[in-house]
C-alpha cells in the first residue's frame, strides 16, 4: 500500500498558514480515519468482575447519599476509550447502580435510551411512563428515549442493577440532555402482563396500544422459560438465543442498541460470527469462559465483559451439568440502520 505524505514533511510556515485558517491536510490522517480492510477499534476487550464492583458500590452507598448522586452509579469504563469518556464501546455506556432500602432516585427523562438488567436484590421498582415496573434478578426494564423514569425501593436489602445506555452515541451527536420532573402518578396497565404471551397481542380494534413502547418490563421468568423451550424444541440449535422485541412491531425493543438473552447448554462452546457491532456479555445465571480475539476471561455470575466489533468471540459454559444464561447488548440496530452492519462468518 502506498505510503502517504506525513505532516512533518510539510514546511512549518505552510502548516501554520493552514492552522490559522482552520484548514487541515487530509493525507497525513487518511489511513487513520480509513484503515485498510477493517476498522481499528478503540474498544478493548475488557471485563468487570462483580466481586470487584459490589464492595465499592456499597462503599459509595456510605460515602454519597442518594440526594447528592441522583443516580448512584459506578461506570464500567473501557480503558481503550479513556476512563473519563465513560464508554464501554463506541455507542454503549454501562454502569452498575445501587439503590438502598427507602431511597428514591427522582423522576427525569432524557434523550439517550436506557435499559436496566437487574443483578441483585428484591423490593425495588422503576416507574416508567406512569407504569410501575418491579425489579427482580434478570428482569430487563426499558426506559426508552423521552420517557419519564424514577426508582424506588420498598425492600430490606440493597438492590443493584446494570444500566445500558446509548449515551456515548447520543452525546457524540450533541443530542444528549435531560429534564427533571415531578414524581409520577402510577396508573393501571402493565405491558408485561398485557403482552405476557408470545404470539398473542391485544386485538387492535379494541385494545391495541398506541404507545411507541408498549412493553417496558421483560420478566426473567419468561425469558428463561423461552430459552429452555427453544433449546428443548430444537436440540440441534447451537445459538439458543432470544431477542427482546417490541411486541407490537417485532422490531428491536429500542432504536439504537439490541438486547438478547442467550442460553449455553451444559458444557457447550459457542463460536459467534465475526460482526461489525461491539457486544456486551453479562452473566445472569451460571458462568462462562469468554474468548475475545487473543484474550480470555472467566465470567462468574453477575460479571460483565465487552468485545469490540470485527473480533472473533467464543463462549464456553463453565457448568458441565447445567445451562448458563447470559444477557447480551450490542450495537446491531444502529449498524443496520446506518447500513454499515457486517457479518463475516
Ligand atoms: C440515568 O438516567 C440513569 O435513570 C442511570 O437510572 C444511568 C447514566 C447516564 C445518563 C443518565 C437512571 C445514567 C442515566
Amino acid at each position: 500500500m502506498q505510503e502517504l505524505g506525513r505532516l512533518e514533511d510539510l514546511p512549518i510556515a505552510y502548516r501554520e498558514a493552514l492552522t490559522e485558517r482552520n484548514l487541515v491536510p487530509l493525507w497525513p490522517s487518511l489511513r487513520g480515519v480509513l484503515p485498510p480492510g477493517q476498522p481499528r477499534p478503540n474498544t478493548r476487550a475488557t471485563m468487570w468482575a462483580y466481586s470487584d464492583i459490589k464492595p465499592l458500590l456499597l462503599q459509595a452507598g456510605e460515602l454519597t447519599p442518594i440526594e447528592k448522586a441522583e443516580r448512584r452509579v459506578l461506570v464500567l469504563a473501557n480503558p481503550g476509550h479513556g476512563l473519563e469518556k465513560m464508554q464501554a464501546s463506541a455507542a454503549m455506556y454501562l454502569g452498575m447502580q445501587l439503590l438502598l432500602p427507602g431511597e428514591w432516585a427522582p423522576s427525569h427523562r432524557h434523550t439517550p435510551n436506557a435499559v436496566r438488567m437487574i443483578v441483585e436484590g428484591e423490593g425495588a421498582y422503576t416507574t416508567v411512563d406512569d407504569e410501575k415496573c418491579p425489579m427482580s434478578r434478570g428482569d430487563l426494564i426499558l426506559t426508552p428515549t423521552g420517557l419519564w423514569h424514577e426508582h424506588g425501593h420498598d425492600g430490606t436489602d440493597p438492590v443493584v442493577w446494570l444500566d445500558v445506555l446509548d449515551l456515548p452515541l447520543v452525546y457524540y451527536m450533541e443530542a444528549s440532555y435531560h429534564i427533571n420532573g415531578e414524581r409520577q402518578e402510577i396508573k393501571p396497565g402493565r405491558g408485561d402482563r398485557a403482552y405476557a404471551r408470545g404470539g398473542m397481542v391485544p386485538t387492535a380494534v379494541f385494545n391495541r396500544s398506541s404507545k411507541a413502547y408498549p412493553m417496558l418490563r421483560y420478566p426473567w421468568v419468561e425469558a428463561r422459560a423461552a430459552l429452555l423451550a427453544l433449546a428443548a424444541d430444537q436440540s440441534e440449535l447451537d445459538a439458543v438465543q432470544v431477542t427482546y422485541v417490541n411486541p407490537e412491531t417485532g422490531d428491536d425493543a429500542e432504536n439504537i442498541l439490541g438486547f438478547y438473552a442467550l442460553m449455553l447448554r451444559p458444557g457447550q462452546t459457542l463460536q459467534l460470527p465475526v460482526r461489525s457491532p461491539a457486544v456486551v456479555f453479562h452473566v445472569i445465571e451460571g458462568g462462562a469462559d469468554v474468548t475475545i480475539g487473543e484474550q480470555a476471561f472467566s465470567l462468574a455470575e453477575a460479571d460483565t465483559c465487552c468485545a469490540p466489533g470485527f473480533t472473533r468471540v467464543s463462549l464456553h459454559n463453565r457448568q458441565a451439568d447445567k445451562p448458563s444464561f447470559l444477557f447480551l447488548a450490542d450495537e446491531s440496530p444502529l449498524h443496520r440502520k446506518l447500513g454499515v452492519y457486517e457479518s463475516r462468518g
